[in-house]
């Protein structure tokens, strides 16, 4: 009898640890002891308030939602969760995506470093200006990084070396300058690269090679000098390869013959 007793409480147990771990894995921020995520929000509510007014977008009605009065009705300790272009996972911001809304000003006052839960930034097809602030290093869960289409200009902070599970990496279409930092190779996860459209200068960085899980590098449309490095034929899953408009030189390296799963190759 005890010993029944003893084998249903080891399976109780067990069941009730492999549930622990699944409510674990659905959601990763949620934490035994709990308690951290509701302040968590708070911060990130007021912080993201900040923004919205010091860059000038208080007036944007697809912004409307982002005030703390619209949610006391409903349940204010969910802010900023309910806000438009917002979704939260254990209450903390998980997604930002304020693409084609009207956004302008700069980055400068980005709430980059309370956002610690970010894994998904979408701010492209906007009006955003000034340059991209180094505190986006700050964002280390990041997965998608999408600035595409706006006006950012300056350099490309190396604090990205950060970001080590990014796989976007799309700043297409602003007036970026400065070389590609050569620390983007050991983003080991990307899939995309868009720099295309900016005036970026300097080589083709030859540490983009470690990038085996590349498939698309678009960098036409800029002002790179140099020859094409060939450890460019060492990225195995590249389909697209997009270099055209720029001012390289020297011959095409022979590795990229090694590239056979490559659709788009334009020069
Ligand atoms: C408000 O939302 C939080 C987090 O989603 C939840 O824990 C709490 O029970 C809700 N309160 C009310 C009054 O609905
Ligand atoms: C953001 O929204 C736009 C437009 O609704 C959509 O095309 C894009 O895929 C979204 N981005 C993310 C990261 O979900
Ligand atoms: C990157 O992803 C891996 C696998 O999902 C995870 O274990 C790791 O904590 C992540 N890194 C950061 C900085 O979030
Ligand atoms: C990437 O490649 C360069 C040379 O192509 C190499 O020196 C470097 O150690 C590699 N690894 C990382 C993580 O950048
Ligand atoms: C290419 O380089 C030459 C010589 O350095 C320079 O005059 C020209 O403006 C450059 N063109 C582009 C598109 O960067
Ligand atoms: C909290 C945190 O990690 N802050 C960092 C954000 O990024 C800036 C610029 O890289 C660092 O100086 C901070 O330490």
């Amino acid at each position: 009898m005890s010993q029944f007793g003893l084998s249903l409480r080891v399976i109780m147990s067990s069941f009730e640890l492999s549930s622990l771990f699944l409510l674990i894995l659905l959601f990763p921020s949620f934490h035994p002891k709990g308690g951290a995520s509701a302040s968590a929000s708070a911060e990130e509510a007021d912080a993201l308030l900040k923004w919205k007014v010091s860059s000038g977008n208080q007036d944007n009605t697809l912004l409307s939602s982002w005030n703390l009065q619209s949610n006391t009705a409903k349940n204010s300790s969910n802010l900023p969760c309910t806000w438009a272009g917002i979704f939260c996972i254990g209450g903390s911001v998980n997604w930002l995506n304020l693409s084609k809304s009207s956004i302008k000003g700069s980055l400068d006052s980005c709430p980059f470093s309370s956002l610690t839960n970010l894994q998904y930034l979408d701010l492209s097809l906007n009006q955003i200006f000034g340059s991209i602030p180094p505190q986006i290093g700050n964002l280390s869960k990041l997965i998608y990084l999408d600035f595409s289409v706006n006006q950012l200009s300056g350099e490309i902070p190396t604090e990205i070396g950060n970001l080590e599970n990014l796989t976007r990496f799309a700043l297409g279409r602003n007036q970026l300058s400065g070389s590609i930092p050569p620390v983007i190779g050991s983003l080991g996860n990307l899939v995309t690269i868009y720099l295309q459209y900016n005036y970026l200068t300097g080589p083709v960085p030859p540490t983009l090679g470690n990038l085996s899980r590349l498939e698309k590098l678009l960098l036409f449309q800029n002002h790179l000098s140099g020859s094409i490095p060939p450890e460019i034929g060492n990225l195995i899953s590249l389909r697209s390869l997009i270099f055209f408009g720029n001012n390289l030189t020297g011959e095409i390296p022979n590795s990229l013959g090694n590239l056979t799963d490559l659709n788009v190759l334009h020069l």
